[in-house]
């Protein structure tokens, strides 16, 4: 695939040197075949939501721009996710890095492995106040509204910029 697309992803933290852990995460992205960061938002410290008691996290977004397709997107993540020590346990429990695949163009897209965009973003600060300081014009196909107004419609008290 030679067309260039449009990303956007979430990155987050909660266990270990979360900043370190993201940065470099980023690097490899970076670093990876067909993969271009274009853009990463500041750091957030935000309220854990859902799942167990468990630490605050720290949250980015990052545009990329990428010559392949979805599916191997989400492929890359998992591996980069699991070369930082991710290990799976309990849903929303902590962890030392979680890449979402938020956006990929005005793609929707609804298989097993993955759903585009991301279900849950409409509905989460610690998503909604990264992506909208780097993107807030994109339109997020599903709802029709842009992220800068999606983010007025969520509470974003327990997100702040460090
Ligand atoms: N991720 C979750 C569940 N809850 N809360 C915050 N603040 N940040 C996250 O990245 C997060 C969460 C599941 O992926
Ligand atoms: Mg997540
Ligand atoms: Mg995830």
């Amino acid at each position: 695939m030679s067309e260039t697309k449009q990303c956007a992803i979430a990155l987050g933290s909660n266990l270990g040197d979360s900043q370190d852990i993201l940065t470099a995460a980023l690097q490899v992205l970076a670093a990876t075949p067909g993969i271009a960061v274009q853009k990463v938002s500041s750091w957030y410290r935000t309220k854990p939501v859902g799942g167990i008691p468990q630490p605050d996290y720290l949250n980015s977004c990052a545009l990329l721009q990428v010559q392949i397709l979805p599916q191997q997107l989400l492929k890359t993540l998992l591996a980069v996710e699991a070369k930082f020590g991710r290990v799976r346990k309990e849903r929303w429990g902590a962890r030392s890095i979680d890449l979402d695949l938020l956006l990929y163009e005005d793609l929707i897209l609804d298989i097993p492995q993955l759903q585009l965009p991301h279900p849950h973003m409409n509905e989460r600060a610690f998503v909604l106040v990264p992506l909208a300081e780097i993107a807030p014009n994109w339109i997020e196909p599903v709802s029709g509204l842009a992220i800068a107004q999606l983010v007025q419609a969520v509470n974003c008290s327990g997100v702040i910029k460090i």
